[in-house]
């Protein structure tokens, strides 16, 4: 095995704006590939779309990792995907039966127990880098989980009836993230895209699709070439979604 990339250089902090911040100004400041950021706390934990990470301090994983791969503009989408298997691997070795919801979700018992918030930044040669931000609930009790994401939310040591050892999580994760950015660096994304396929949690569901004012519902079908959702309309018709938040519709059709 040669010497791993990601993982190479850790900045832990007890306390940061966001992690994903972080490392993008040590990329301003000429950080190589596979520098990782930890933090206990973030005042300013980001998701999507401007929306809010939430993690009670020094409970759960918040983690970044600047990634400089080579990459065709449309197959930038792959880093998020490679980093989803690499995640949903590492709790499956844990034992937890764990999915990957399109586009950024792993959800374990249909809940939500992580998320990826993948970032393209300049570096300090104004070279195109990649942060990818990962927030895992691993020790956060049911009472620290907002009460109205509750339903929606689930962390690994409550489902396990015990602390989880952090450190050795993150360790198995930098692990399967550097095997699986192999595969991304030396152009496997057949397999990127086969193992993805396999942990896929709404292949074959009825799910309603909201694309900005749009709403389409259908079957998914799982995902195409460019990363995009593939949706079977009632009408027979396939819709192609690049981006959007899904909901289950599995309630509806149980008649
Ligand atoms: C994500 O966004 O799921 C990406 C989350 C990435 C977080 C990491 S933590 C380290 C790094 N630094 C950062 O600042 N961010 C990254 P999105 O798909 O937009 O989902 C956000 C939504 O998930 C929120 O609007 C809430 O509804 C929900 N949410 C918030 N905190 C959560 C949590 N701890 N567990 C599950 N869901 C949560």
């Amino acid at each position: 095995m040669g010497k791993l990339v990601i993982g190479h250089k850790i900045y832990r902090y007890d306390e940061v704006g966001s992690t994903n911040d972080v490392a993008k100004g040590l990329a301003l400041e000429g950080a190589l590939e596979g520098t990782v950021v930890l933090a206990e706390y973030q005042t300013n934990g980001r998701g999507r779309l401007g929306r809010t990470w939430i993690s009670p301090r020094g409970k759960n994983i918040l983690l970044s990792v600047l990634l400089k791969p080579h990459l065709e503009p449309d197959s930038v989408f792959l880093i998020t995907l490679m980093s989803s298997v690499a995640l949903a691997r590492t709790l499956a070795s844990y034992g937890f039966d764990a999915r990957i919801k399109w586009p950024n979700d792993i959800l374990i018992a249909g809940k939500k127990a992580a998320g990826i918030l993948t970032e393209m930044v300049s570096d300090e040669h104004q070279s195109q880098c990649f942060i990818v931000g990962i927030g895992i609930n691993v020790n956060m009790t049911q009472e620290e989980i907002p009460r109205d994401l509750r339903d929606q939310v689930s962390s690994l040591g409550p489902i396990k009836n015990k602390t989880l050892d952090r450190n050795a999580l993150i360790k198995g994760l930098l692990l399967s993230l550097d095997e699986n950015y192999n595969l991304l660096k030396h152009k496997h994304y057949e397999k990127i895209l086969e193992d993805w396929s396999t942990l896929s949690f709404l292949t074959g569901k009825w799910v309603r699709v909201f694309v900005r004012e749009r709403i389409l519902e259908g079957v998914a079908l799982g995902i195409d070439r460019k990363g995009s959702l593939l949706l079977k309309m009632e009408s027979g018709l396939i819709e192609t979604v690049s981006s959007g938040d899904i909901e289950l519709m599995e309630k509806l059709y149980v008649q």
